[in-house]
C-alpha cells in the first residue's frame, strides 16, 4: 500500500512558472508580511505534488522550495498538515520513521503554482538498519547542498530534547548556503508539553544555536506560532531574489556530505 497518490495535480509546476507577486487584492504590511489570512490561505493550497526516494526522481522546479527537516518524530509531517489546515496531507504516525521519502506538495492559488513544501524522511531513528541509514544521509546530505530551488530550510526540534548532535551536524552542512542567503527557522516542536519558563529557556537557547537564522517555539496541538511561521514561509517564498540561488555543485556521486548517525 503506497502513503501518498501516485498522480500529480492536473497543473504541474513547470520551469519559469514562478510567481513572486502577490495578488492586487492582497493585504502585504509594509515589512513585506502579509496578514495571518492571506498567509493562511497560501498555504492551505497545499497539493500533493510528487514522491521522490532519491534525489534523481525529484522534478526539477523553477518554484521556491521550503524543507521540513529534523530528528524521526519531531512533528514535520505534524508540521505540514497544521501549516495547510489538512488533516492527512503529509504522513504523520506515532512510529517514527514513518516519512520514508522526499515528499513535495506545491502550493498556489489558481492552480498557478508558487512554491513548493518538502516532506523529508526524520533522521536519529535508532531502529533503521545501518545500510539505509547510511543511504539515506547521502540523499538527504545532497539535497540540501545540491537542491537548487531551495528557498528555506525549517528544523524541527522537540525543544525536551534541545538540537542534538544529529542536528548540528545538520546545521554545518547547510552552513555555506545560509552564508549565500538560504533562509533559516529553527521551529522548536510539541511547545504544549512545555511550561511557559521552560519554553522560554528553550526559545532562547535555540536562538543562540541558530546562527543567524530564526527560532520559534510551535505547537500542533495548541496552534501555537501558526501566524507567524505562515507569514514567514509566504514571505520567504515570495520574496525577490536578487539573483539565482546557486547550488554548492555536489552530485549524488561526488563528496560524501558529513555522516548524520
Ligand atoms: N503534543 C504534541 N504532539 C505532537 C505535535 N506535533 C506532532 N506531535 C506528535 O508527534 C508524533 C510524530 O509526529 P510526525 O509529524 O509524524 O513526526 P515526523 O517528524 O514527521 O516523523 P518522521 O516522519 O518519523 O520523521 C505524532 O504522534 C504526532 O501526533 C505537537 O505540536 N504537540
Ligand atoms: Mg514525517
Amino acid at each position: 500500500m503506497t502513503e501518498y497518490p501516485t498522480s500529480a495535480p492536473s497543473s504541474s509546476p513547470s520551469a519559469g512558472a514562478t510567481q513572486n507577486k502577490p495578488h492586487k487584492a492582497e493585504k502585504i504590511t509594509p515589512a513585506g508580511y502579509p496578514e495571518p489570512k492571506i498567509a493562511h490561505g497560501w498555504l492551505h493550497t497545499a497539493r500533493f505534488l510528487t514522491t521522490a526516494p532519491q534525489l534523481e526522481h525529484l522534478p526539477v522546479l523553477d518554484l521556491p522550495e521550503i524543507a521540513f527537516v529534523g530528528r524521526s518524530n519531531a512533528g514535520k509531517s505534524t508540521c505540514i498538515n497544521t501549516l495547510t489546515q489538512q488533516k492527512r496531507l503529509a504522513f504523520a504516525s506515532k512510529t517514527p520513521g514513518r516519512t520514508q521519502s522526499i515528499n513535495l506538495f506545491s502550493l498556489g492559488k489558481q492552480g498557478v503554482h508558487d512554491a513548493v513544501l518538502a516532506d523529508l524522511p526524520g533522521y536519529g531513528y535508532a531502529a533503521v538498519p545501518r545500510e539505509a541509514k547510511l543511504r539515506w544521509q547521502r540523499v538527504m546530505g545532497n539535497y540540501l547542498m545540491t537542491r537548487p530551488n531551495l528557498r528555506a530550510v525549517v528544523l524541527l526540534c522537540d525543544p525536551r530534547l534541545g538540537l542534538t548532535e544529529l542536528d548540528e551536524i545538520l546545521l554545518e552542512v547547510i552552513r555555506p548556503r545560509v552564508e549565500q542567503g538560504l533562509k533559516f527557522l529553527v521551529l522548536l516542536t510539541k511547545a504544549d508539553k512545555l511550561s511557559r519558563a521552560e519554553a522560554t529557556k528553550a526559545l532562547s537557547i535555540a536562538r543562540l544555536q541558530c546562527g543567524g537564522g530564526e527560532a520559534r517555539l510551535f505547537s500542533a496541538l495548541k496552534k501555537q506560532g501558526l501566524d507567524e511561521v505562515a507569514q514567514l514561509l509566504w514571505f520567504w517564498s515570495h520574496e525577490p531574489q536578487a539573483q539565482p540561488q546557486g547550488a554548492a555543485g555536489a552530485s549524488e556521486t561526488e563528496d560524501e556530505p558529513p555522516a548524520l548517525d
